[in-house]
């Protein structure tokens, strides 16, 4: 099989560019190791950019977005007192929308057909070969037999392990990392949210952030120390946790009900640079992780796409091979400065286990100041819609 562009990994980041490119007319192929109901099963993300929505806007795949997406005009910060409001829509004009990752991909699977992309699900034994030249290729096995798809580009959208990044020798890059001592424990469950906007907690028994997908559905988290597993977290446990984080307050509008899905994902920051080498360009978690606490990492991946495909357009159709070249620094100069917001917020809003008196009392200045500073709450608000693309 030959094609142009090889997209390794069916999330939001592969299959956003596998649309962005069909709508250039540039052909494409997306392999996927897991089944599309794999994919729609894992829970993750739930609050969108503008730039997000700009992109779905643009292919013309917004129509469910548009009339289900929640537009959220600020969200709170609480510190075990008093409820920080950033007037998001008050300080910038701007807002987010709250829907959630799970859906954003199933309106990017349903429209393969219409579109024309062709996604190969439970694509196993992927390899990327001779990524170092201008012809490339990608192996796999389909249904017992082992494939190849020759391409002048391959796209590693294959989310933090897959083996797009480990195609590019450790001599040419330099990793990026801090890890963080806890996981963030989410429950999903079909109750209505205890507030009609987001609330991040710091409270001194440890985080907590109350979100939502819908009117009807909720989203929270805690956080444990990674020593801990789903079996130490029965769900009523989950709740009691909960209702003490998020304070009196928002605890008296919880409501309980059965988790529809329970899991653990630690906290990581990690950026690998440069995103591109040779012939291969990384999107979205391939070449950096944030922390979940700035709601980052998804829209990161959509920016990412939207570089590479003005990038491969450039490079296609007005054979600009300067385009693909500049990647990588476009890339990662938002990258940084997501990465700062989302450690910076985690610092703010997490008890660290090796924290002493001095590091509470920074956290403590901080949100005084924020809570107190016009400033200090539009750089915040500024950060959380997402920087200029
Ligand atoms: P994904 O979504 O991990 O997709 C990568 C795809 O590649 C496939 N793959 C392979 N395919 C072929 N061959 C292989 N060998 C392969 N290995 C892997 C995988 O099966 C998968 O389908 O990466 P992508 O597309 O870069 O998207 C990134 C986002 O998923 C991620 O950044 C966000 O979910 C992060 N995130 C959040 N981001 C936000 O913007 N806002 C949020 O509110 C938010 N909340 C979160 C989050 C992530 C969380 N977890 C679980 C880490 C909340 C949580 C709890
Ligand atoms: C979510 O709803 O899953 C969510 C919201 C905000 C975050 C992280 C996750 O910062």
């Amino acid at each position: 099989m030959r094609t142009k562009v090889c997209i390794v990994g069916a999330g939001p980041a592969g299959l956003l560019l596998g649309h962005l490119l069909r709508a250039e007319g540039i052909a494409c192929v997306v392999l996927e190791r897991r089944s599309a109901e794999y994919v729609l099963g894992r829970i993750r993300a739930g609050v969108l950019e503008q730039t997000t929505v700009s992109l779905m806007e643009r292919l013309g795949l917004d129509e469910r977005l548009t009339a289900e997406g929640l537009v959220h005009d600020g969200f709170n910060l609480a510190d075990g007192e008093r409820l920080i409001r950033i007037d998001i829509a008050g300080l910038i004009g701007k807002h987010v929308v709250v829907y959630g990752q799970t859906e954003l991909t199933r309106d990017l699977m349903e429209a393969r057909e219409e579109r024309d992309l062709e996604v190969i699900y439970e694509a196993a034994d992927v390899a990327l070969h001779d990524v170092e030249t201008d012809a490339p290729f990608v192996s796999f096995v389909k249904d017992g037999v082992r494939q190849r798809i020759d391409c002048r580009i391959i796209a590693g959208c294959d989310g933090s392990h897959g083996p797009s990044r480990q195609a590019i020798p450790a001599s040419v890059g330099t990793e990026y990392e801090r890890e963080y001592p806890f996981g963030w424990l989410g429950i999903l469950a079909d109750v209505p949210p205890c507030n009609h906007e987001l609330i991040y907690a710091n409270h001194p028994r440890g985080f907590a952030l109350a979100s939502m997908r819908s009117p009807t559905r909720s989203r929270y988290y805690v956080d444990v120390p990674l020593t801990e597993s789903i079996g130490d977290w029965p769900d009523e446990r989950i709740w009691d946790e909960l209702a003490i984080r998020l304070g009196p307050e928002a605890a008296a509008h919880i409501e309980r009900g059965p988790a529809l899905e329970k899991s653990i994902a630690p906290l990581r920051s990690y950026v690998f640079a440069p995103m591109r080498y040779g012939s291969l360009m990384l999107c979205g978690d391939a070449a950096h992780i944030v922390p979940p606490t700035g709601a980052k990492g998804l829209n990161l991946a959509a920016s990412d796409v939207l570089y590479a495909a003005e990038a491969l357009t450039a490079f296609f159709k007005r054979n600009d091979g300067d385009a693909i070249g500049g990647y990588s620094n476009r890339a990662l100069a938002r990258v940084w400065k997501s990465e700062r917001f989302s450690w910076s917020l985690t610092r703010l809003m997490h008890r660290f286990p090796e924290d002493g008196p001095f590091e509470r009392a920074m956290q403590v200045a901080e949100l005084d100041y924020i809570a107190s500073s016009r400033a200090a709450q539009t750089s915040i608000a500024e950060n959380y819609v997402g920087l200029p693309v």
